[in-house]
């Protein structure tokens, strides 16, 4: 069942995805890319939805590719890593950029490899104290693949980036927050509490606006200036024809909390 590899936790709006292989610090296989996938689809499907979660079982977070399944064994041939990674990487990473709602990593361990980019992937990555972030690639004699080569340098920029891939030492979480690599590091005990209270305070703000602010922030990396500013006025103009819109004048003048239902 796609459900072993994944839990699914719903609490009012805020969906928690848990990536369960514990054993193997929930790296990754077929199998959990598939339920992840799923799970992914289906919260983005669920009207009820209005923020995720993801985090892993046990100590770890995501340890990336389960090497021992692409280990060829003595006498077989290699596997296709361009497959694995365009079959299965790319498909995830898109379907997490493209999320219609907010997504938060509750980074509660060890995040290696894809594992590492999977969590900083997502719109806001909280990390406890004991996690750390490891570009585990070069070790392996690989290059970050699961958008990392995309992601890092926009994060941390060229010269932390390349730091971080070439070197693939262990990144602890407090440095992660101090370079502006993840948005906040917390103690161990606090971290799920502390991820709640920011997914429940996303989940009542205006879906839409947040998911576009994600899309043009992304976009306006290549644009130059003009196109940038035209792709801004765009997505107002959309956002200003939407009912969060005028629901949120509307609450300002009314000194009232909005209650914001696009999604
Ligand atoms: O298909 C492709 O390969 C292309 C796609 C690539 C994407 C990638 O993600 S490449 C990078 C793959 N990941 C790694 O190289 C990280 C490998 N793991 C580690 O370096 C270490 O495990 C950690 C630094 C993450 C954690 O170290 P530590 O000491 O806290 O734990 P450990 O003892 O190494 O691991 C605990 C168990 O999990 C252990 O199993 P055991 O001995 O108790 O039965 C270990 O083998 C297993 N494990 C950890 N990472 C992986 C893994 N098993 C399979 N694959 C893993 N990636």
């Amino acid at each position: 069942m796609a459900d072993d590899y994944v839990l699914v936790k719903q609490e009012g709006a805020v969906c928690t995805l848990v990536l369960n292989r514990p054993q193997a610090l929930n790296s990754f296989t077929k199998e959990l890319h598939q339920a992840l996938l799923l799970a992914l689809n289906t919260a983005a499907q669920d009207a009820r939805v209005r923020c995720v979660v993801i985090t892993g079982a046990g100590r770890g977070f995501c340890a990336g590719q389960d090497l021992a399944e692409v280990t060829p064994a003595a006498h077989a041939a290699p596997t296709d890593l361009g497959q694995v990674v365009a079959g299965r990487y790319l498909p995830l990473m898109l379907r997490l950029r493209s999320m219609p709602v907010p997504v938060i990593a509750a980074v509660n361990g060890v995040a290696a490899g894809a594992g590492a980019n999977l969590a900083l992937g997502c719109d806001m990555v909280v990390a406890a104290r004991s996690a750390s972030f490891i570009q585990a690639f070069s070790k392996i004699g690989l290059l970050p693949d699961s958008g990392g080569t995309w992601l890092l340098p926009r994060l941390v920029g060229r010269a932390q980036a390349l730091g971080l891939t070439l070197l693939g030492d262990k990144l602890p979480a407090q440095k992660a927050q101090e370079i502006g690599l993840i948005w906040q590091c917390v103690d161990d005990a606090a971290l799920m509490s502390e991820v709640q209270s920011l997914a429940l305070r996303l989940a009542v703000m205006p879906t839409q606006a947040l998911v576009a602010t994600r899309q043009v922030l992304d976009a306006a990396q290549h644009l130059d200036l003009a196109a940038a500013l035209e792709l801004e006025a765009r997505t107002q103009q959309t956002l200003g024809f939407a009912h969060d819109y005028q629901e949120g004048v509307q609450a300002f003048f009314e000194k009232r909390a909005p209650v914001f239902t696009d999604r």
